[in-house]
């Protein structure tokens, strides 16, 4: 009996784990998949994210802050390895251009379609300008954009290394590298299988200009330095001169090595290499090199020598006026901070100096987040990468061997810290690169392997890994606003403009009845008297405004000047606070850059070398030149003069030719030095509006779209809500209007030496003569009266020249009073370019209006005709057209969108 018992409780028990299992089973599956859900919905979002971060951190820090730390050989080979990465990114950017290209074309043919299938509704005058106009824009576009191109331009500071940098990431040495200052103009290098050197033909140039091709790699470098050390030359000695303008075509490495930037092949790359400020100063280069910053993503050049906190300050006022000046893109900029090579080891940390320098300029530049700073060594990576050349790392390298041995020998020579640093405490790599020097030493062939080796050394410790990396990242972030979206500005303007009159025309075919037709026109006619009146007032207000806020800056007083912005700002003036500032901006320029050096040498009697010097940071050498020579004359001429309240005062006697002399001269002096200051301030002026023109031109357009916005756009919408004739105008009204930057008139400041001259008469001892005298001898009761000769003072009248100077302050003064009297031209200038702004925008504005009117008046008069034969069948085919230029219009909204989202 037991055994079946126990049979059964076994059997029981089996039954009761077998569920229990299940159950446990079960939730253990459920269980699993929260997690799992979880794991999905919370963790892997991150995991990406976090996997790149530390990815990037590791990197960051292994290659970058650890110095001394001995790259090993698998790191070495995992690093090289990496370079060809990140190939989700450029299917991206592949994606995204060609769905851009194929938007645009299927807009473009959008609009072909609707013209073939309905030509009559694109019949009328009006509507075929409009289409001529979107085509045009349209091929543009398409052009720009197949293949488009990307620049990468390098600014900074004088001598920080920009050339090297240009020369590195290219492997080409064609950029000229130098000591002092040397970069001069613009230097494009673009890429392309062919090779050729382009030398543009430019005002002032005494060098030759034209087209090379099969010049050596050393010729072409050559060339290129003879131009831009002529141009220095050229400089010194004539005032106007336009920097050279040199475009060499031919393989980049970037290009070759296509997945360092990350970009499709097809995409152009040009690198632009531009000079430190120093070599600009004058508006018409200025200009030049601006227009090549604006549109290009630009690495910041900093030298390492200039961020102790010594030089710092210095450094960051550079900076600022580098990136304002040259009016560079601060969403797209990385900073390096090259020569970190030059670091000796008792220095602050250098974690600790870019984290300073990085929320300084984040600072000083305004910067949304904290700017990336890469600590660099461009001579490594320039002598590695021009050793191997622009070729592909996969691929075999092109450059000969005496170049490669003359690289390397320079990298030994110039990088010999660096490369013992890093290379610490590993034997073999130490041997290594010994035995490497020896051999380029004696002369013998270095092969591909081994120069792959070097260069994978060379990007792991010159910063250069680094510097692809970000500029690959950046890129992909700011590739829409660098390169697709300014090419289709125009195509969205003019499609706009189009589609918005073929609503009008649709809206138009609606109407049934003749008299709805008279009742539209007699309303529109009506519409169209009040909203020109309205037009007309609203900018006789502006100007109202703009002249009286430039009246009172006139005025010269400092407590109404600072409360004019503030007015301007409340009468919804905005930004003409930021006149004001500019103008202010450019009159302290002038008075610290060179007034108060001037005045401050003649005080303090400072060497000419050392004021020359000075000058020549912001003007270009022969001012700085004229200005020193002239102070030295004056300085020397007068020399005997005494200081008397705010004059140098000098008299001469009349007769005294010698001394007539020196005061003739010692005033030729005086006014020769007004003469190159003049010269020399307008200079700076112009130099200083040109820096400023970008901000002064979006002030007025911002200006001009706030009173259109808010006063006239609103007006129309309320004049003509029918028809779409409102959207009609103001679209037709934007593809119309442009901006025309200001121009200055020349001889801008015009001050004159304030010298006093006076003829005197003295009477003064000139001399001695005899005088016969009476005199008594004797007592008195026995008194002689004798006769003697006396010498006694001869006094006459005498004529002088008197001669009075003004002292250093009171010149210094005289031409701050003169640019104060200037500023009050300039200011008229700068009202007169603001009213005629608003005319040209009241002037576009009319015209859009009465385009717009006359053509809905064809097509009223057309409808007339319309209703009495087919309305019915008419209606219908609008309703297609409508449908059709829909269907084109998302695909336009879909272009602006998808082109705004990086
Ligand atoms: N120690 C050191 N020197 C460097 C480095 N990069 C460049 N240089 C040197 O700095 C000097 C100036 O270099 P360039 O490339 O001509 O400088 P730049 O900014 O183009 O100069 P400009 O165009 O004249 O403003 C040259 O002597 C270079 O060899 C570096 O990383 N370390
Ligand atoms: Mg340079």
């Amino acid at each position: 009996m037991v055994f079946p018992d126990f049979q059964e409780t076994l059997k029981q028990a089996q039954k009761l784990a077998q569920q229990q299992l299940e159950e446990l089973g079960k939730s253990v599956e459920s269980a699993s998949r929260q997690a799992s859900d979880f794991v999905k919905e919370s963790v892997e979002p991150h995991l990406d994210k976090l996997n790149n971060v530390k990815e990037e951190a590791s990197q960051h820090i292994e290659s970058v802050f650890n110095k001394g730390t001995k790259p090993s050989e698998t790191r070495e080979t995992e690093l090289f390895k990496k370079l060809p990465q990140n190939e989700t990114r450029m299917l991206d950017i592949t994606a995204k251009l060609e769905n851009t290209q194929k938007n645009l074309k299927e807009l473009g043919q959008g609009i072909e379609n609707l013209v073939l299938k309905y030509p009559d509704a694109f019949a009328d005058e009006t509507i075929q300008s409009q289409l001529e106009k979107f085509r045009q824009a349209h091929q543009e576009a398409l052009q720009r954009l197949d293949p488009p191109n990307l620049s990468i331009a390098t600014i900074g500071t004088t001598s920080s290394g920009k050339s090297t940098v240009v020369n590195a990431l290219i492997g080409c040495r064609i950029a000229p590298i130098e000591a002092g200052e040397m970069s001069a103009g613009v230097l494009t290098l673009r890429h392309s299988n062919e090779r050729k050197l382009i030398i543009e033909a430019t005002e002032g140039a005494t060098w030759e200009a034209g087209e090379w091709e099969g010049l050596s790699d050393e010729d072409l470098y050559n060339k290129i330095r003879s131009v831009m050390t002529d141009y220095h030359q050229i400089r010194q000695k004539q005032k106007i001169c336009i920097a050279p303008q040199v475009k060499v075509i031919g393989s980049l490495f970037p290009a070759l090595e296509q997945s360092l930037l990350g970009l499709p092949d097809e995409i152009g790359i040009e690198l632009i290499d531009l000079p430190g400020l120093k070599s600009v100063q004058d508006a018409d280069n200025l200009a030049v090199i601006q227009s090549q910053v604006n549109k290009a993503f630009c690495l910041v050049a900093l030298d390492y020598m200039q961020v102790d906190d010594q030089h710092r300050k210095r450094l960051l006022e550079e900076l600022k006026q580098v990136v304002k000046y040259l009016q560079g893109r601060t969403d797209s900029m990385i900073f390096i901070l090259n020569r970190v090579d030059q670091r000796g080891s008792d220095d602050v940390p250098l974690e600790e100096r870019i984290g300073k320098l990085q929320s300084e300029i984040q600072e000083t530049l305004s910067l949304e987040v904290l700017p990336d700073i890469l600590p660099f060594n461009a001579r490594l990576l320039y002598s590695a990468q021009c050793a191997w050349g622009p070729g592909s790392l996969k691929s075999k390298s092109l450059v000969d061997q005496q170049t490669r041995l003359k690289l390397l020998k320079a990298m030994f020579q110039d990088c010999a810290g660096t490369i013992k640093q890093y290379v610490g405490k590993d034997k073999n790599l130490r041997g290594w690169f010994r035995d490497l020097e020896d051999q380029v030493e004696d002369g013998e062939n270095i092969d591909d392997e081994t120069l792959r080796k070097v260069l994978r050394y060379a990007y792991q410790w010159s910063g250069g890994e680094q510097l692809w990396h970000r500029l690959r990242v950046r890129l992909q972030e700011s590739f829409s606003e660098l390169v697709i979206l300014p090419a289709l500005f125009q195509v969205f303007a003019s499609c706009d403009a189009l589609t918005a009159k073929i609503d009008v025309l649709a809206e138009t075919r609606k109407i049934k009845s003749q008299e709805e037709i008279q009742d539209q026109q007699a309303k529109i006619e009506a519409s169209r008297q009040r909203l020109s009146k309205k037009v007309k007032s609203v900018c006789r207000k502006f100007h109202k405004k703009v002249e009286d806020k430039v009246e009172f800056l006139k005025k010269d007083d400092t407590v109404l000047r600072s409360q004019v912005g503030q007015k301007a700002q409340a009468q919804g003036l905005q930004g003409f606070q930021i006149l004001i500032d500019a103008i202010d901006e450019i009159e302290a320029d002038l008075t610290e850059k060179l007034i108060c050096p001037v005045r401050n040498a003649l005080k303090n009697n400072l060497g000419t070398y050392e004021l020359e010097e000075k000058l020549n940071e912001v003007i270009a050498p022969t001012y700085a030149r004229n200005i020193t020579k002239a102070y030295d004359l004056v300085s020397r001429k007068c020399q005997g003069f005494t200081h008397q309240s705010g004059y140098w005062v000098n008299e001469v006697c009349q007769d005294d030719s010698k001394g007539i002399q020196e005061l003739r001269d010692a005033e030729r002096a005086v006014r020769s030095l007004y003469f190159a200051m003049r010269e020399a301030l307008s200079v700076r002026a112009e130099f200083m509006l040109q820096a400023q023109a970008k901000q002064l031109e979006n002030v007025l357009q911002s200006l001009a779209e706030q009173i259109l916005n808010e006063e006239v756009f609103d007006v129309c919408r309320q004049e003509f809500p029918d028809l779409k004739l409102d959207e009609a105008i103001i679209a037709e009204f934007k593809n119309r209007i442009s901006q025309t930057p200001p121009t200055l008139p020349e001889n801008l400041f015009n001050f004159s030496a304030n010298i006093k001259q006076s003829q005197n008469k003295n009477k003064e001892v000139v001399g001695k003569q005899a005088v016969q005298e009476d005199y008594t001898t004797g007592s008195c009761f026995n008194k002689k009266t004798k006769t003697r000769t006396v010498w006694k003072d001869k006094i006459e009248q005498v004529e002088y020249q008197k001669l009075e100077l003004p002292d250093a302050d009171n010149m210094a003064r005289q031409w701050s009073a003169g640019i104060a009297q200037e500023e009050k031209k300039l200011w008229d200038i700068l009202r007169d370019w603001m009213i005629n702004h608003l005319k040209t925008v009241d002037f576009e504005f009319e015209q859009s209006i009465d385009d717009t009117i006359n053509f809905v008046n064809r097509s009223l008069q057309e409808q007339l005709e319309i209703i009495q034969r087919d309305f019915e069948a008419e209606v219908k085919r609008w309703d297609e057209i409508t449908l059709g230029k829909d269907s084109v219009l998302e695909i336009r909204q879909n272009l602006e969108n998808e082109s705004r989202t990086s």
